[in-house]
């Protein structure tokens, strides 16, 4: 029985040596020196290769390096692999963080004036009224951030797939009610996972249904939103601004018309970064729990696709 780790595009030595530390006596290979790949039932995923997943007949287990498990084939896998993913609190309250102050930037119109410092311009203005922060996605991260906007004076509607009620938000649910929520926005946050049902929901369609002064903030995955829309959204102001701490492909290439588009922030993926500690502790605990047969922790729903 063997541990693989395929987490790409990372310097993972500390990573390793910590896996080392806490699992004695495993065999722990790093990808692409997996090996006999046969003898691999455990990976630890972060951007792996889509060829790898046909080339484990024996696997029973991946766990996300990350909160998203948008980056593994949920469909192709045999229906008895099981998939976890990291939940935690702290990276949640990073998240709340990250958007009350995005948030709060377009409010008091800061992109607007460090260009007009850029510029020498003096140009004041009130700043904007609207206080309706609109969050897809009112799970693990959803919630936190609902709650945090809360406790900052605004007013918060949430959209998600399935009816619940949770205290002081309007809640819509499902397609049919995703454009009358949209319409409320000032602020429309997406907070959803990537899956067949969710990816480019952030299009023409929607933005058609936004207010003229309408934010987006998109801290989920670039593929939900059509870039292409979205600039044709901007460009003929059906909607104001966007904050993206996503993009479909990370780095952003240099050529994108995003990075000089001055009605976009962009920051580099760093809305909610996964910590070390937490994710050692369940890596391990899922580990250790294959190995003795117990329930794993924080398992998607495969078919749901998060
Ligand atoms: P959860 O799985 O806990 O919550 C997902 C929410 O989305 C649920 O409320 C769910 O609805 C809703 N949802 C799923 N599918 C649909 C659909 N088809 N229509 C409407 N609502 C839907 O996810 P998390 O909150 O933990 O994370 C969300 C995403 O955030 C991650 O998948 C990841 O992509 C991204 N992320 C980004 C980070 C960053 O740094 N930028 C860091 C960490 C995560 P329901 O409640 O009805 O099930
Ligand atoms: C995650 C992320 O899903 O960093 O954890 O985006």
């Amino acid at each position: 029985m063997a541990l693989l780790v395929c987490v790409t595009g990372r310097d993972n030595s500390k990573l390793m040596a910590q896996l080392r530390v806490h699992l004695p006596g495993v065999d722990i290979r790093e990808w692409p020196e997996g090996g006999n790949l046969a003898e691999v039932e455990f990976v630890l995923a972060w951007n792996a290769p889509d060829s790898l997943w046909q080339q484990l007949p024996n696997l029973k287990v991946v766990q996300s390096f990350g909160a998203g498990v948008d980056g593994i084939p949920l469909s192709e896998l045999p229906p008895e692999v099981r998939v976890c993913r990291i939940v935690d609190p702290a990276l949640a309250d990073d998240m709340a963080q990250y958007v009350l102050g995005h948030v709060l930037a377009h409010k008091l119109r800061l992109p607007l004036y460090y260009q007009q410092q850029q510029q020498q311009l003096w140009r004041p203005k009130r700043a904007s009224g609207g206080n309706r922060v609109g969050i897809m996605g009112l799970g693990q991260l959803g919630q936190v951030v609902a709650k945090k906007m809360q406790q900052n004076n605004f007013e918060v509607i949430g959209w998600s797939r399935s009816e619940k009620t949770l205290p002081g938000i309007s809640q819509f649910w499902g397609a049919e009610q995703l454009h009358l929520f949209a319409s409320q926005c000032d602020y429309l946050v997406c907070l959803l996972p990537l899956t067949p049902q969710t990816r480019g929901i952030l299009d023409n369609t929607l933005f058609q249904s936004m207010p003229s002064h309408g934010v987006i903030i998109n801290v989920a995955r670039g593929a939900h939103i059509n870039e292409a829309d979205l600039l044709h959204a901007l460009n003929t102001e059906q909607i104001a601004a966007a904050t993206l701490d996503v993009f479909v492909q990370e780095p952003v290439a240099e050529e994108h018309p995003f990075w000089r588009h001055p009605k976009i922030t962009m920051t580099p993926h760093v809305a909610a970064l996964t910590s070390m500690k937490t994710a050692m502790a369940q890596i391990v605990s899922n580990m250790k729990a294959m190995q003795s047969n117990e329930p794993l922790s924080h398992c998607v729903d495969t078919t749901l696709g998060y």
